[in-house]
């Protein structure tokens, strides 16, 4: 039985839901899906998401559980943190956190009291997270937090980190973004940690898989505690993996997601999870991780050489980010919904440096990633076409405000052709292929 069939299973006991899965099948495939934080995950792990582990309760961790009937549980889960152990080159693994946002909180709750930690981290709108202490988390709520920024050409500057970590004295240094195209200096970042005495974190989602293919430097042996969700550029399920050095943080850390913030794991995604750290620990991933960051210089090439801006010039990873507004007085919202017409999907995105107009709902920029094309193939070459084709739609669309009831598109004939053009580009490449 493969996947479809699995799918298809769905189909007598509820019409309606796999009415929904069937469309969006088609629309994943038919679509070019540019957002950096999604991928396709393997059949392989879409098949350990549906296994027999979604019936398991386990509250605890192997060796201490409070529910019997923990044989195979246990010998799952101590498996897929030793595949993590193994692939990150870091001694200690938790596999049990559901998702990022949960895995930062239970670090800060393994080390911090609330209202009393103080943490640094990158502001949201140059490339931090919710979870980096964005007011409208509870993270910003429950700690003190100081953000840096990008300096004025869109990168890190580490000396002013440093002024400003000296002075602040946080309990937990946080590195690693959702929208910063540039490698992440892990060793300085360890290296200012170590001189205020805060604990290094990295927070890794977006390059995890990069870092597991070696397409990225490794946070080892620099960073003292390690998180990420395993559904971007690791290409597993929607899930999240804790690391640590050393033995007392990692009990801090066990205890902090269970009993601390969650209960019983979800053992089948735990099992995901393995399956993906093992496809992860491969020749052919190695190949893949390499193939995203070519493909997302050349998209960014592609774009540049069209006359767009490139955020700090272009890009050392899978993802970038493009100012519209300062090159096509539009903004991001706009041109994100004008792709999506297309069959081109992006995420409209804040940007450093950025015009007075800029708000998170209304930003200057858009965020491009290459992990999912790369997961259909796609190579250089075909990251230029994309380019002229993004070039296309962005070219057609009317800037400024427009009225009521009228289009969007400078030219709405253009429209039709385009989104042709992007579906036969699309499907000359089935999603799941491996090379
Ligand atoms: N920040 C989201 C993203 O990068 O898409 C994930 O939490």
């Amino acid at each position: 039985m493969d996947i479809h069939e699995i799918t298809s299973l769905i189909k007598d006991t509820d019409p309606e839901i796999f009415d929904l899965v069937t469309k969006e099948e088609e629309r994943q495939t038919s679509q070019i899906r540019l957002i950096p934080s999604e991928n396709y995950a393997s059949p392989a792990v879409r098949a350990a998401l549906a296994s027999v582990f979604t019936n398991k309760y386990g509250e605890g961790y192997p060796g201490r559980r409070y529910y019997q009937g923990q044989v195979n549980t246990d010998a799952m889960e101590n498996m897929v943190r030793e595949r993590a152990a193994k692939v990150f080159g870091y001694p200690y693994a938790n596999v049990q956190a559901l998702s990022g946002a949960p895995a930062n909180l239970a670090v800060y709750n393994a080390f911090l009291k609330p209202f009393e930690g103080r943490i640094m981290a990158m502001r949201l709108d140059h490339g931090g997270h919710l979870t980096h202490g964005s007011p409208v988390s509870v993270t910003g709520s429950w700690f003190e937090f100081l953000h840096y920024g990008c300096n004025e050409n869109d990168v890190l500057d580490m000396e002013e980190i440093r002024r400003m970590a000296l002075e602040f004295k946080p309990h937990i240094l946080v590195c690693g973004y959702t929208a910063y195209p540039r490698t992440i200096d892990f060793e300085a970042f360890g290296e200012i940690a170590k001189e205020v005495g805060a604990i290094s974190m990295a927070d890794i989602s977006h390059i995890a898989g990069l870092v597991a293919g070696g397409a990225h430097p490794s946070p080892w042996p620099h960073i003292d505690i390690v998180t990420f969700t395993t559904h971007k550029t690791l290409r597993g399920p929607r899930a999240a993996i804790i690391l640590s050095k050393n033995p007392e943080h990692a009990e801090k850390i066990d205890k902090s997601v269970f009993p601390g913030m969650q209960g019983g794991p979800h053992f089948n995604t735990i099992a995901a999870i393995g399956v993906a750290l093992k496809e992860a620990d491969s020749d052919a991933f190695r190949a893949y991780a390499a193939q995203v960051v070519k493909n997302a210089r050349a998209l960014a090439q592609g774009l540049k050489k069209r006359g767009y801006r490139i955020l700090s010039g272009g890009t050392d990873n899978h993802l970038m980010l493009v100012n519209v507004r300062s090159t096509h007085n539009l903004s991001g919202k706009r041109v994100a919904k004008a792709m999506e017409e297309v069959g081109i999907i992006c995420n409209f995105n804040t940007v450093p440096n950025a015009s007075d107009r800029q708000k998170p709902l209304n930003p200057d920029g858009i965020r491009l990633g290459t992990p999912a094309v790369t997961t259909r193939g796609m190579k250089e070459e075909h990251m230029d076409e994309l380019a002229g084709l993004i070039d296309r739609a962005i070219s057609n669309v009317r800037a400024g405000k427009i009225p009521k009831g009228e289009s969007h598109w400078k030219d709405e004939g253009l429209v039709k052709p385009l989104a042709e053009d992007v579906r036969a580009l699309a499907e000359k490449f089935p999603t799941f292929t491996w090379e």
